[in-house]
């Protein structure tokens, strides 16, 4: 079957499939190409033909008419629909599976402008320009905006292509399966030099990642914040970047970060929760969420508050709202109990009860 399918790969000029994903995209690539030239060979032979066989043979020449029988216009439509059913099961099953990123898969933030990709790993972790580093064998997730136009993230590779929006959020996901370098275009028209969106994806062998992580890390504590043409750049941790922009946009004054709820709903422990709505519907508190609460704060009111948070669209450059949903994401209970109460130790102190 692999040596089927590099034949093909060869025969269509496609690269390498070297992603999970690319497998199952490239099998129903080829089944639908196949088929589909089979189909147009024979058409076109047999028209090929009939133009022969029924030619004008003398001048005046009447065309007879011709019935077909039931049984001839069933097996014309009844066998080009099997196909196309078909390949809409496997590509809506493949599909399914492209859109739902596994639960473990690492998170990248990308941010598109013209004429670049930039990565920002969340927590702690480091940015980049151009170079996403990503560990082989375990599965990314990327979640993507833009600062200006729309672009669109293409891998060949790994056979991935997904828009990325400016104002909200879009995902894809991928699992590489073997280190290397891979090409990342954009695929959208987005100006001048959309041509030259060109980035790269270094994808390492999982410990070789791990390492790069640490060492990543360690730079960053020393690295100085040199600012850029993005206003304050958030070298070393989008988290502390996300809290600045909290400070300085008046959230905290409506929003508490200890638990208390306030004029709006306390941040503490909100990423994941389950949200009960004003219209009586419940949402999953996730990074869609978070963004179009800051964009649209009318369109989901949240249970119990009153509809008093103003709108944020076009106040809140992509990044500073990544940085803001990741500055929330990072506010858990576990995170704050660094210290445990005096309760708890005076309970842990205590001799343990006798059987
Ligand atoms: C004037 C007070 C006020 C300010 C300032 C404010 N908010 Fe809100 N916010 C609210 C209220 C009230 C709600 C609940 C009603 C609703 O859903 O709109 C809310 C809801 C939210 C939610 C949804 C919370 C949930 O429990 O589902 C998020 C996320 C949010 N705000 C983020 C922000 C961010 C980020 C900022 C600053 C950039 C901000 N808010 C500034 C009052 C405010
Ligand atoms: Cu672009």
């Amino acid at each position: 079957m692999t040596a089927l399918d590099d034949l093909m790969r060869r025969l269509l000029w496609l690269p390498d499939a070297r992603s999970t994903f690319a497998v199952p995209v490239d099998r129903l690539h080829f089944f639908v190409i196949t088929v589909t030239m089979i189909a147009s060979t024979i058409t076109g032979l047999l028209a090929f033909v009939f133009f022969f066989k029924y030619r004008e043979r003398r001048p005046k020449q009447s065309t007879p008419v011709v019935v077909p029988s039931v049984k001839f216009e069933f097996v014309v439509i009844g066998v080009p629909l099997f196909f196309f059913l078909l390949w809409f099961v496997q590509g809506f099953k493949d599909y399914v599976w492209y859109t739902t990123p596994p639960k473990n898969a690492t998170d990248v933030y990308v941010m598109a402008k013209k004429w670049m990709w930039k990565f920002s790993y969340g927590g702690d972790g480091p940015n980049a320009i151009g170079t996403l580093h990503v560990p082989a064998n375990r599965p990314v997730r990327l979640l993507m905006t833009s600062r200006d136009v729309i672009h669109s993230f293409f891998v060949p590779d790994f056979r991935i292509k997904q828009d990325v929006l400016p104002g909200r959020y879009t995902e894809t996901w991928f699992e590489a399966t073997k280190p290397g370098r891979y090409q990342i275009l954009c695929s959208q028209y987005c100006g001048t030099w959309h041509s030259q969106m060109w980035g790269e994806i270094v994808v390492m062998p999982g410990p070789e990642y791990d390492q790069w992580m640490i060492d990543q890390k360690r730079g960053l504590a020393a690295r100085v914040d040199t600012g850029g043409d993005d206003g304050p750049s958030f070298h070393g941790s989008i988290v502390e970047y996300g809290k600045k922009i909290a400070m300085a946009q008046g959230c905290v004054k409506c929003h508490s970060l200890d638990g208390e709820p306030h004029i709006g709903p306390t941040w503490l422990d909100l990423y994941g929760k389950l949200e009960v709505l004003e219209s009586g519907e419940t949402v999953t508190v996730d990074e869609a969420y978070l963004t179009d609460s800051m964009i649209d704060p009318r369109g989901k009111i949240v249970k119990g508050y009153k509809p008093v948070m103003p709108t944020y669209k076009g106040r809140l450059a992509a990044p500073e709202a990544a940085a803001l949903v990741e500055f929330i994401k990072s506010l858990r209970t576990q995170n704050l109990e660094t210290v445990p109460s005096k309760e708890a130790i005076y309970e842990s102190a205590k001799p343990a009860p006798r059987k």
